[in-house]
Protein backbone atom coordinates (compact mmCIF):
# COMPACT_ATOMS: atom_id res chain seq x y z
CA UNK A 1 0.00 0.00 0.00
CA UNK A 2 1.08 3.58 -0.47
CA UNK A 3 2.03 5.58 2.20
CA UNK A 4 0.15 8.83 2.56
CA UNK A 5 2.22 11.65 2.32
CA UNK A 6 2.85 15.47 3.53
CA UNK A 7 3.95 18.18 1.00
CA UNK A 8 6.58 20.13 1.92
CA UNK A 9 7.46 23.06 0.85
CA UNK A 10 9.18 25.27 3.65
CA UNK A 11 11.89 25.04 6.12
CA UNK A 12 9.59 24.82 9.18
CA UNK A 13 5.87 23.88 8.23
CA UNK A 14 4.21 22.00 5.53
CA UNK A 15 2.52 23.20 2.52
CA UNK A 16 -0.80 25.35 3.09
CA UNK A 17 -3.43 23.83 1.87
CA UNK A 18 -6.46 25.30 3.50
CA UNK A 19 -7.59 29.01 4.21
CA UNK A 20 -6.59 28.11 7.95
CA UNK A 21 -3.48 27.55 7.23
CA UNK A 22 -2.37 30.76 6.01
CA UNK A 23 -3.80 32.50 9.63
CA UNK A 24 -1.90 29.78 11.40
CA UNK A 25 1.37 30.06 10.02
CA UNK A 26 0.86 33.91 10.39
CA UNK A 27 0.91 33.56 14.24
CA UNK A 28 3.75 31.25 14.09
CA UNK A 29 5.80 33.46 12.16
CA UNK A 30 4.95 36.61 14.16
CA UNK A 31 6.06 34.94 17.43
CA UNK A 32 8.94 33.23 16.00
CA UNK A 33 10.05 36.40 14.25
CA UNK A 34 9.65 38.51 17.72
CA UNK A 35 11.87 35.60 19.44
CA UNK A 36 13.99 36.38 16.93
CA UNK A 37 14.40 39.98 16.88
CA UNK A 38 14.34 40.12 20.52
CA UNK A 39 17.08 37.30 21.08
CA UNK A 40 19.21 39.41 18.84
CA UNK A 41 18.71 42.88 20.99
CA UNK A 42 19.01 41.58 24.32
CA UNK A 43 22.43 39.01 23.44
CA UNK A 44 23.85 41.62 21.33
CA UNK A 45 23.39 44.34 23.86
CA UNK A 46 24.65 42.14 26.77
CA UNK A 47 27.45 41.27 24.86
CA UNK A 48 28.19 44.85 23.75
CA UNK A 49 27.54 46.17 27.16
CA UNK A 50 29.91 43.80 28.92
CA UNK A 51 32.67 44.37 26.74
CA UNK A 52 32.59 48.36 26.53
CA UNK A 53 32.11 48.71 30.30
CA UNK A 54 34.55 45.99 31.70
CA UNK A 55 36.67 46.65 34.16
CA UNK A 56 40.26 47.91 33.17
CA UNK A 57 42.20 48.95 36.19
CA UNK A 58 41.67 49.10 39.53
CA UNK A 59 40.23 52.00 39.74
CA UNK A 60 37.34 51.69 37.45
CA UNK A 61 34.06 52.53 39.31
CA UNK A 62 30.46 52.16 37.61
CA UNK A 63 28.89 56.13 37.71
CA UNK A 64 25.63 55.37 40.26
CA UNK A 65 22.55 55.28 38.10
CA UNK A 66 19.83 54.04 39.93
CA UNK A 67 17.23 54.26 37.35
CA UNK A 68 16.08 55.54 33.80
CA UNK A 69 12.38 56.53 33.74
CA UNK A 70 12.46 56.97 30.36
CA UNK A 71 14.57 53.59 29.04
CA UNK A 72 12.47 51.41 31.37
CA UNK A 73 9.12 52.48 30.23
CA UNK A 74 9.81 51.92 26.64
CA UNK A 75 11.18 48.58 26.79
CA UNK A 76 8.45 47.85 29.17
CA UNK A 77 5.47 49.66 27.10
CA UNK A 78 6.91 48.08 23.30
CA UNK A 79 7.01 44.41 24.77
CA UNK A 80 3.58 44.64 26.23
CA UNK A 81 2.30 46.31 22.93
CA UNK A 82 3.57 42.98 20.98
CA UNK A 83 2.10 40.67 23.71
CA UNK A 84 -1.20 42.13 22.78
CA UNK A 85 -0.86 42.07 19.32
CA UNK A 86 -0.06 38.41 19.55
CA UNK A 87 -2.53 37.84 21.39
CA UNK A 88 -5.26 39.11 18.87
CA UNK A 89 -3.36 37.38 16.25
CA UNK A 90 -4.13 34.00 18.06
CA UNK A 91 -7.34 34.99 18.93
CA UNK A 92 -8.63 35.60 15.41
CA UNK A 93 -7.19 32.49 13.85
CA UNK A 94 -8.42 29.88 16.65
CA UNK A 95 -12.01 32.02 16.20
CA UNK A 96 -11.67 31.43 12.65
CA UNK A 97 -11.11 27.65 13.12
CA UNK A 98 -13.57 27.04 15.97
CA UNK A 99 -16.80 28.13 13.49
CA UNK A 100 -17.50 26.21 11.05
CA UNK A 101 -19.57 27.76 8.55
CA UNK A 102 -23.47 27.28 8.22
CA UNK A 103 -23.04 25.72 4.82
CA UNK A 104 -20.49 23.14 5.33
CA UNK A 105 -20.50 19.72 3.91
CA UNK A 106 -21.08 17.37 7.04
CA UNK A 107 -18.80 14.07 7.22
CA UNK A 108 -18.76 11.54 10.04
CA UNK A 109 -15.33 10.37 11.13
CA UNK A 110 -15.21 7.30 13.57
CA UNK A 111 -11.81 6.45 15.04
CA UNK A 112 -10.77 2.94 15.91
CA UNK A 113 -7.48 1.17 16.55
CA UNK A 114 -6.66 1.00 13.98
CA UNK A 115 -8.72 2.72 11.07
CA UNK A 116 -10.36 5.65 9.84
CA UNK A 117 -13.94 5.54 8.59
CA UNK A 118 -15.56 8.31 6.65
CA UNK A 119 -19.66 8.26 6.40
CA UNK A 120 -20.51 10.80 3.86
CA UNK A 121 -24.66 12.16 3.91
CA UNK A 122 -25.51 9.24 1.19
CA UNK A 123 -24.18 6.88 3.66
CA UNK A 124 -21.46 5.42 1.33
CA UNK A 125 -18.90 4.38 4.46
CA UNK A 126 -14.95 4.72 3.69
CA UNK A 127 -12.26 3.19 5.24
CA UNK A 128 -9.05 5.27 5.85
CA UNK A 129 -9.68 7.71 2.40
CA UNK A 130 -11.13 11.05 3.09
CA UNK A 131 -12.23 12.82 0.13
CA UNK A 132 -13.00 16.11 0.38
CA UNK A 133 -14.07 18.73 -2.65
CA UNK A 134 -11.53 21.96 -3.00
CA UNK A 135 -12.64 25.19 -2.01
CA UNK A 136 -15.98 24.29 -0.47
CA UNK A 137 -16.17 24.09 4.00
CA UNK A 138 -16.00 20.61 4.81
CA UNK A 139 -17.28 20.20 8.19
CA UNK A 140 -15.81 16.65 10.07
CA UNK A 141 -17.97 15.09 13.55
CA UNK A 142 -15.85 12.52 15.16
CA UNK A 143 -16.14 10.13 17.42
CA UNK A 144 -14.17 7.03 18.49
CA UNK A 145 -15.11 3.06 19.16
CA UNK A 146 -12.51 2.40 21.76
CA UNK A 147 -9.56 4.54 22.91
CA UNK A 148 -8.80 8.23 22.74
CA UNK A 149 -7.19 9.26 18.98
CA UNK A 150 -6.90 12.12 17.98
CA UNK A 151 -7.37 13.30 14.16
CA UNK A 152 -4.32 15.95 12.53
CA UNK A 153 -4.28 16.78 9.09
CA UNK A 154 -0.19 18.47 8.93
CA UNK A 155 -1.45 20.37 5.51
CA UNK A 156 -4.01 22.10 6.78
CA UNK A 157 -2.93 22.73 9.94
CA UNK A 158 -6.06 21.00 11.54
CA UNK A 159 -6.25 18.70 14.58
CA UNK A 160 -8.45 17.33 17.16
CA UNK A 161 -8.80 14.68 19.89
CA UNK A 162 -11.52 11.62 19.40
CA UNK A 163 -12.84 10.76 22.07
CA UNK A 164 -15.07 7.49 23.02
CA UNK A 165 -18.70 8.58 23.87
CA UNK A 166 -18.34 12.41 22.52
CA UNK A 167 -18.01 14.16 19.33
CA UNK A 168 -15.43 16.69 18.55
CA UNK A 169 -15.42 18.93 15.24
CA UNK A 170 -13.41 20.07 13.13
CA UNK A 171 -13.50 22.37 9.55
CA UNK A 172 -11.47 23.46 7.20
CA UNK A 173 -11.49 24.89 3.08
CA UNK A 174 -8.71 23.00 1.34
CA UNK A 175 -7.74 24.98 -1.09
CA UNK A 176 -5.10 22.64 -3.43
CA UNK A 177 -6.23 19.94 -5.74
CA UNK A 178 -4.13 16.58 -4.83
CA UNK A 179 -2.98 14.21 -1.81
CA UNK A 180 -2.17 14.74 1.50
CA UNK A 181 -1.74 12.70 5.15
CA UNK A 182 -4.00 12.20 8.01
CA UNK A 183 -2.89 10.85 10.76
CA UNK A 184 -3.82 9.80 14.31
CA UNK A 185 -1.86 11.77 16.56
CA UNK A 186 -2.39 10.37 20.16
CA UNK A 187 -0.50 7.15 20.68
CA UNK A 188 -3.48 4.51 20.78
CA UNK A 189 -1.73 1.43 20.56
CA UNK A 190 0.78 -1.53 18.92
CA UNK A 191 -0.75 -0.26 15.34
CA UNK A 192 -0.96 3.40 16.05
CA UNK A 193 1.77 4.39 13.11
CA UNK A 194 -0.42 2.48 11.01
CA UNK A 195 -3.38 4.68 11.76
CA UNK A 196 -3.15 7.07 8.40
CA UNK A 197 -5.52 7.92 5.79
CA UNK A 198 -5.05 9.82 2.75
CA UNK A 199 -6.89 12.96 2.48
CA UNK A 200 -8.01 13.37 -1.87
CA UNK A 201 -8.72 16.64 -2.27
CA UNK A 202 -11.06 17.09 -5.25
CA UNK A 203 -12.52 19.22 -7.83
CA UNK A 204 -16.14 19.81 -7.34
CA UNK A 205 -17.06 17.35 -10.61
CA UNK A 206 -14.66 15.01 -9.62
CA UNK A 207 -15.62 14.67 -6.32
CA UNK A 208 -19.24 14.01 -7.02
CA UNK A 209 -17.95 10.96 -9.41
CA UNK A 210 -15.62 9.75 -7.08
CA UNK A 211 -18.88 9.29 -4.29
CA UNK A 212 -20.30 7.58 -6.91
CA UNK A 213 -17.89 5.20 -7.41
CA UNK A 214 -16.83 4.18 -3.88
CA UNK A 215 -18.90 1.07 -3.93
CA UNK A 216 -16.97 0.01 -7.17
CA UNK A 217 -17.97 -0.07 -10.74
CA UNK A 218 -20.74 -2.42 -11.06
CA UNK A 219 -19.46 -4.82 -14.31
CA UNK A 220 -16.44 -6.09 -12.35
CA UNK A 221 -16.18 -9.37 -11.99
CA UNK A 222 -16.44 -10.10 -8.48
CA UNK A 223 -12.77 -11.65 -7.87
CA UNK A 224 -11.42 -8.17 -9.16
CA UNK A 225 -14.02 -6.00 -7.18
CA UNK A 226 -13.13 -8.38 -4.04
CA UNK A 227 -9.17 -7.02 -4.51
CA UNK A 228 -10.08 -3.46 -5.12
CA UNK A 229 -11.91 -3.47 -1.73
CA UNK A 230 -9.39 -5.53 0.12
CA UNK A 231 -6.89 -2.73 -1.17
CA UNK A 232 -9.91 0.00 -0.30
CA UNK A 233 -11.22 -0.86 2.77
CA UNK A 234 -8.21 -1.14 4.58
CA UNK A 235 -7.95 -5.27 5.15
CA UNK A 236 -4.63 -4.76 3.51
CA UNK A 237 -3.00 -2.81 6.22
CA UNK A 238 -3.38 -5.88 8.42
CA UNK A 239 -3.91 -8.98 5.64
CA UNK A 240 -1.45 -9.85 3.51
CA UNK A 241 -1.85 -11.93 0.33
CA UNK A 242 1.99 -12.88 -0.28
CA UNK A 243 1.91 -15.33 3.03
CA UNK A 244 3.92 -12.39 6.23
CA UNK A 245 1.82 -12.43 8.95
CA UNK A 246 1.19 -8.53 10.05
CA UNK A 247 -1.36 -7.39 12.59
CA UNK A 248 -4.18 -10.38 10.98
CA UNK A 249 -3.38 -13.62 9.60
CA UNK A 250 -2.41 -13.90 6.01
CA UNK A 251 -4.90 -13.93 3.37
CA UNK A 252 -2.69 -16.74 1.55
CA UNK A 253 -4.43 -20.07 1.29
CA UNK A 254 -6.99 -19.02 3.34
CA UNK A 255 -9.59 -20.64 1.83
CA UNK A 256 -10.15 -24.46 2.88
CA UNK A 257 -7.54 -23.91 5.59
CA UNK A 258 -8.37 -25.67 9.08
CA UNK A 259 -8.57 -22.84 11.59
CA UNK A 260 -7.46 -23.31 15.04
CA UNK A 261 -9.14 -20.68 17.07
CA UNK A 262 -8.13 -19.26 21.15
CA UNK A 263 -10.60 -21.23 22.51
CA UNK A 264 -8.98 -24.40 21.08
CA UNK A 265 -12.43 -25.16 18.49
CA UNK A 266 -11.38 -25.69 14.97
CA UNK A 267 -13.04 -24.79 11.53
CA UNK A 268 -12.14 -25.18 8.12
CA UNK A 269 -13.02 -22.30 6.29
CA UNK A 270 -15.58 -21.29 3.80
CA UNK A 271 -18.06 -18.44 3.20
CA UNK A 272 -20.14 -18.42 6.10
CA UNK A 273 -16.85 -18.06 8.30
CA UNK A 274 -15.44 -15.57 6.27
CA UNK A 275 -18.79 -13.72 5.92
CA UNK A 276 -18.65 -13.97 9.80
CA UNK A 277 -15.28 -12.78 10.24
CA UNK A 278 -16.05 -9.78 8.66
CA UNK A 279 -19.21 -9.02 10.23
CA UNK A 280 -18.76 -10.60 13.90
CA UNK A 281 -14.56 -10.49 14.17
CA UNK A 282 -14.57 -11.16 17.81
CA UNK A 283 -17.46 -14.49 17.18
CA UNK A 284 -13.81 -16.92 16.86
CA UNK A 285 -10.29 -15.36 16.87
CA UNK A 286 -7.56 -16.99 15.47
CA UNK A 287 -5.32 -18.44 17.43
CA UNK A 288 -2.08 -16.65 18.39
CA UNK A 289 -3.62 -13.31 16.71
CA UNK A 290 -5.17 -10.54 19.17
CA UNK A 291 -9.43 -9.63 18.90
CA UNK A 292 -8.46 -6.17 17.40
CA UNK A 293 -10.15 -6.67 13.93
CA UNK A 294 -12.86 -4.00 13.31
CA UNK A 295 -16.49 -5.86 12.24
CA UNK A 296 -17.21 -3.98 9.08
CA UNK A 297 -21.29 -4.48 9.71
CA UNK A 298 -22.54 -1.31 8.49
CA UNK A 299 -19.85 -0.29 5.74
CA UNK A 300 -19.93 -3.30 3.67
CA UNK A 301 -22.78 -3.84 1.19
CA UNK A 302 -23.87 -7.63 1.05
CA UNK A 303 -22.37 -7.59 -2.69
CA UNK A 304 -19.35 -6.01 -1.42
CA UNK A 305 -18.43 -9.11 1.10
CA UNK A 306 -19.74 -11.60 -1.66
CA UNK A 307 -17.02 -10.04 -3.61
CA UNK A 308 -14.24 -10.30 -1.23
CA UNK A 309 -14.96 -14.28 -0.51
CA UNK A 310 -14.66 -14.65 -4.36
CA UNK A 311 -11.42 -12.87 -4.27
CA UNK A 312 -10.03 -14.63 -1.10
CA UNK A 313 -10.80 -17.77 -2.70
CA UNK A 314 -8.28 -17.04 -5.45
CA UNK A 315 -5.20 -16.25 -3.08
CA UNK A 316 -3.50 -19.13 -3.06
C1 LIG B 1 -6.99 -3.58 12.26
C2 LIG B 1 -6.55 -4.76 11.58
C3 LIG B 1 -7.54 -5.49 10.68
C4 LIG B 1 -8.25 -5.02 9.60
C5 LIG B 1 -8.30 -3.60 9.07
C6 LIG B 1 -8.93 -6.14 9.04
N1 LIG B 1 -8.68 -7.28 9.78
FE1 LIG B 1 -9.36 -9.14 9.42
N2 LIG B 1 -8.43 -9.83 11.09
C7 LIG B 1 -7.59 -9.10 11.90
C8 LIG B 1 -7.09 -9.95 12.97
C9 LIG B 1 -6.14 -9.50 14.09
C10 LIG B 1 -7.63 -11.21 12.76
C11 LIG B 1 -7.37 -12.47 13.62
C12 LIG B 1 -8.16 -12.44 14.89
C13 LIG B 1 -9.60 -12.76 14.66
O1 LIG B 1 -9.89 -13.83 14.12
O2 LIG B 1 -10.45 -11.93 15.02
C14 LIG B 1 -8.47 -11.12 11.57
C15 LIG B 1 -9.16 -12.18 11.00
C16 LIG B 1 -9.80 -12.13 9.79
C17 LIG B 1 -10.35 -13.29 9.10
C18 LIG B 1 -10.22 -14.69 9.56
C19 LIG B 1 -8.85 -15.12 9.08
C20 LIG B 1 -8.47 -16.53 9.31
O3 LIG B 1 -7.31 -16.84 8.97
O4 LIG B 1 -9.26 -17.31 9.82
C21 LIG B 1 -10.89 -12.82 7.92
C22 LIG B 1 -11.56 -13.66 6.84
C23 LIG B 1 -10.69 -11.41 7.88
N3 LIG B 1 -10.03 -11.02 9.02
C24 LIG B 1 -11.11 -10.61 6.84
C25 LIG B 1 -10.88 -9.23 6.78
C26 LIG B 1 -11.36 -8.40 5.70
C27 LIG B 1 -12.12 -8.90 4.48
C28 LIG B 1 -10.99 -7.14 6.00
C29 LIG B 1 -11.27 -5.84 5.20
C30 LIG B 1 -12.66 -5.63 4.84
C31 LIG B 1 -10.27 -7.17 7.27
N4 LIG B 1 -10.22 -8.47 7.70
C32 LIG B 1 -9.72 -6.07 7.90
C33 LIG B 1 -7.29 -7.75 11.76
C34 LIG B 1 -7.83 -6.91 10.78
CU1 LIG C 1 -5.21 6.22 17.08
Amino acid sequence: MNKPHINIDSFWLPRQSSTLAEKVDFGYYAAYWTGIVFFLLITGATVYLVLKYRRRTEKDKTSPIAHNTALEVTWSLIPLVILIWLFFVGLRSYVYASVAPAESYEIKVTGEMYLWTFIYPDGTAVVNELAVPKGRPVKLIMSSKDVLHSLYIPEFRVKQDVVPGLYTTIWFNATNAGDTALLCTEYCGSGHSDMLATVKVLEESDFEKWIEQQSGPSDLPPEELGKLLYAKKSCATCHSVDGSPMQGPTFKGIFGRNEEFSDGSRVAVDENYIRESILNPQAKVVKGFPAVMPTFRGLLKDREIDALIAYLKTVK
